[in-house]
Formats: structure tokens, C-alpha cells, sequence
């Protein structure tokens, strides 16, 4: 049973001491503090207020197995009474740390068998910038240095997590990007290229890539980073055609193809990885949040044997972090991954309820807010739209209906995410048909209680 907390109290704290995440601290001000997550339990959270929320966004993107998993409560517990930390930086090693490398690199089939550490996706990414770099210094191409990334792509937070990334607000915030990141257009279709098939779109999307190596010179370009499906910039599904091109451009110049998989990973869409979803082989992978189900801070990114073998030939690698290979974190990770086994989650989100959220999507179609639903796995959106067949938004621009719906959302006890104008969801891995259909109704009712106040703007 949850504790009894004093939540008037702990709001008060809140707006006294506490900064959130990506926040705007006045606005938490005026509403007299966050809302207090007290417990949580399968699919569901409970708030200090009594509220009972289905999490569409299985936390922030990550609890892929549901909350209250005492296994991994246990594991974490007794990893902490034989080794609570270790370090990997004195020629030394814990046993969950080299297990889980071995299990990631299984997980990859053995094409990237080597496994860095770090204790979140923005770390992870972090590394790769670093990692890429050096080994194009060691491999006596120095002059490899520059990042392709999409614009609204999200990499994470850091200074490279942010340069990586193509959020403009996180860029003017500041000075960033870092020199030598360069950003193109992102595959989002509906917003950019209904004029176009989405094949034809999926083309001119991955021909900006190669006209970017061109006009930077493809001796100077180090690699190309992009999330399968963008997460953070509103779940965009690139066209099938896409990513293949993408790939094919990369290996025609020599530059290394980079997946986050921070929100791909681990099942969300219907396979293990993002990228064998979308057809390719890169060269590296960023990966957290599924890692763990978030039940403990780790990421990792994993490597090629090509790039590891010109990294043994450049001495020391001089980058790493105090809680690289967390034995806790790493404990957790690996019974983590025993359970989406177990259970065949990756499997049930390819072949049932992936499925079955899309069909359950498509019933949404017909509303006069809806102009396009979109999903892979259990990654999904909804495009709020004023006029269905030009996809005009209200108030002439997005950021009106987005966060509207989504507030009603949560009043009627479900939590998604709007992004601009798009609804997006991302439930546990084991959330169940009638948890679907619940999602789909609360969504159906949010949109109904939408209408008539966005129709008076
Ligand atoms: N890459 C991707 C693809 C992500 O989604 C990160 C890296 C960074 O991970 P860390 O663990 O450093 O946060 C993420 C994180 C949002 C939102 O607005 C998304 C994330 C983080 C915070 C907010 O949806 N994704």
C-alpha cells in the first residue's frame, strides 16, 4: 500500500525547492504544484488527489513492463547487499555488467557485440558523438567530423544530446548547436509532404541527406543519426522507403549509420530494435529508457566490430562516466529483459495488440478533429486538424488543440502527450485489449469535449 504523504504539503515543497524537467517553473507556480505520482500499478498511476490514470506513455516512454514488478525490486535489493557499486575505469568489471553487454550484444544477433555503458540516453548519445569522432581520428580520417541529424529530432539534453537533436527551442537556449552538426528535413508526411506519394516523399527526404554530404563534402561528414520513428518530435513514421535510401546513401559515401533506439528499442515497434523494423544495419545504437523499463538509470550504446577493432589500435579511450555499468542498474536491466522474454512481449506487440491499437486507431478517423492516426508497435499519434481535407489547424497554427485534447485526456484518466497538434501515446508493452480500448474511448470522449470549444476559436 502506498504511503500516506501529506500532498498539500509536498506541493507547497514542490513550488518551494524543486526544479522540474523541461519546465516552465512559473506556470507550475500558479498551479500550486506538480501533480504528486504517489504509486503505480500494471498500467496505471495514482496521483495524490485520488486520480487513477491509464499511462498511455508507459512513464515517459519507457516502462515497457508495467509498473510493480517486485522481481525487480528483489534483484535490485539483493544486488545492492553483495555489490552496491563497482567502477569499470581500474581495469575492472561487475558480473551484471558484463552479462548485460553479453545479452545486448545477443540481442543485436552479434552484428554489434560491444557495449558502452552510461546512465541515460543523452549520455548515450554523448558517447557516440565522442566515440565517432575518435575513431575517425584513430582510423587517420580526422577530418571526419561532422553530424547529419534531422530537424526535430530529439537526442536528448546534453550540450551533444541537444546539438545531435533538431529542436530549435532547445538549440536557441543556449548557443547550440555544437559546430559540426548539421541539420535536414525530417520524414514527417502528413505536415510536409501531402503534395507528394509518401514514397516520393520518403525519396526527397533521404535525397536531402545526400545533397547535405555533397554540399559539406562527404570527406568531412562522420555519420548520420536518426531515430527509426522520431519519439519526443510527435511518433513520425518515415515511409517503408525511407530508411532504406538513407542506408543506401550512407555506404555509398563511407559514413557511419547511427539508430537511437532510446524510444525504438527494446519491442516498442513490434521488433527488437526500431531499425530491423525499418530494414537497415547501422553501425552503432544509442539505447535506454526499455533497457530498464526505467526501473533504474542505464543506457548503453552498441558497437560494430569494425569500429572496436580501429579503436584498439588508438590507446585509451578517455571517456566514461562514475556509473558506466551501474551493477545495480545493470542487475535490474538484465531481469528486465528476462521478463519481456518470458512474457514474448515483443512478440504480442508485433502480432496482437500493435495490431490491434492500429485498428483501434482507424476507428478514430471519422471524428472532425481527427485528420490522420498513425502507429507502429505501440508507438501511436493522432493528428488534431480544423479542416480534414487541407489538414488547416485551429487558430491558424499549432499549439492550440494539442494541448487541450491532451488535458482532457488526462481529466478523463488518461495521460498522453501532445506534441504540437498530435496526440501521442506509448503504452507498457503489456497493456491488454481492453486497456486499448479504454485508451481509444477516453481519446474519443477528449475529442467530443474538444469540438465544440475549438470550433467557437
Ligand atoms: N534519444 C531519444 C530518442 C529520446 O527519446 C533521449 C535520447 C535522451 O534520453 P534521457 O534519458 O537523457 O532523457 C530521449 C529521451 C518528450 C521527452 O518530450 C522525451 C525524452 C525525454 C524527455 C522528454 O517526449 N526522450
Amino acid at each position: 500500500m502506498p504511503r500516506n504523504y501529506d500532498i498539500a504539503e509536498l506541493k507547497r515543497l514542490d513550488v518551494a525547492h524543486h526544479l522540474p524537467a523541461q519546465q516552465d517553473y512559473k506556470l507550475i507556480e500558479d498551479m500550486g504544484g506538480s501533480r504528486i505520482v504517489t504509486h503505480a500499478e500494471g498500467c496505471y498511476i495514482y496521483d495524490g488527489d485520488g486520480n487513477r490514470i491509464l499511462d498511455g506513455m508507459a512513464g515517459l516512454w519507457c516502462v515497457n513492463i508495467g509498473y510493480g514488478r517486485d522481481e525487480l525490486a528483489d534483484v535490485a535489493a539483493d544486488q545492492m547487499r553483495e555489490l552496491p557499486f563497482y567502477n569499470t575505469f581500474f581495469k575492472t568489471a561487475t558480473p551484471p555488467t558484463v552479462m548485460l553487454a553479453a545479452k545486448i550484444a545477443s540481442l543485436t544477433g552479434g552484428r554489434l557485440p560491444h557495449v558502452f555503458f552510461n546512465a541515460s540516453g543523452s549520455e548515450a548519445n554523448d558517447t557516440v558523438f565522442r566515440m565517432v569522432r575518435h575513431y575517425w581520428q584513430v582510423k587517420g580520417e580526422p577530418k571526419r567530423k561532422v553530424f547529419i541529424s534531422r530537424w526535430n529530432a530529439y537526442h536528448g539534453s546534453t550540450v551533444a544530446g541537444v546539438s545531435l537533436g533538431g529542436m530549435k527551442a532547445m538549440h536557441e537556449q543556449g548557443d547550440l548547436p555544437v559546430p559540426g552538426v548539421e541539420h535536414v528535413r525530417q520524414p514527417y508526411w502528413y505536415n510536409e509532404g501531402r503534395d507528394m506519394t509518401p514514397e516520393a516523399f520518403g525519396l526527397a527526404c533521404a535525397k536531402a541527406i545526400e545533397d547535405k554530404i555533397l554540399e559539406v563534402g562527404p570527406e568531412n561528414v562522420a555519420a548520420f543519426i536518426g531515430e527509426p520513428a522520431q519519439g519526443a518530435g510527435g511518433v513520425i513514421i518515415p515511409p517503408a522507403n525511407y530508411w532504406p535510401e538513407v542506408e543506401r546513401i550512407v555506404r555509398k559515401y563511407g559514413i557511419l549509420l547511427v539508430c537511437d533506439e532510446v524510444i525504438c528499442g527494446f519491442g516498442r515497434t513490434g521488433n527488437m530494435w526500431g531499425h530491423e523494423t525499418m530494414g537497415v544495419k547501422p553501425d552503432m545504437i544509442a539505447m535506454a529508457k526499455g533497457l530498464s523499463s526505467g526501473y533504474q538509470p542505464i543506457s548503453a550504446v552498441a558497437v560494430s566490430k569494425e569500429i572496436v577493432d580501429v579503436l584498439k589500435t588508438g590507446g585509451d579511450f578517455v571517456h566514461g562516466f562514475t556509473y558506466s555499468g551501474h551493477p545495480v542498474a545493470a542487475a535490474v536491466a538484465l531481469r528486465n529483459i528476462e521478463i519481456m522474454e518470458r512474457e514474448h512481449l515483443v512478440e504480442r506487440t508485433r502480432d496482437d495488440t500493435g495490431p490491434y491499437l492500429a485498428k483501434m486507431l482507424v476507428t478514430l478517423n471519422d471524428h472532425p478533429l481527427v485528420g490522420e492516426t498513425r502507429s507502429v508497435g505501440l508507438l501511436g499519434a493522432i493528428e488534431i486538424v480544423a479542416d480534414k481535407a487541407t489538414g488547416a489547424r485551429f487558430g491558424g497554427a499549432e499549439g492550440t488543440a494539442g494541448p487541450m485534447v491532451r488535458d482532457l485526456c488526462i481529466e478523463n484518466g488518461l495521460m498522453v502527450r501532445g506534441i504540437r497538434d498530435t496526440i501521442v501515446m506509448c503504452p507498457p508493452l503489456i497493456i491488454s485489449h481492453a486497456q486499448i480500448d479504454e485508451m481509444i474511448g477516453i481519446i474519443r470522449k477528449a475529442l467530443d469535449l474538444a469540438l465544440p470549444r475549438l470550433t467557437a476559436i
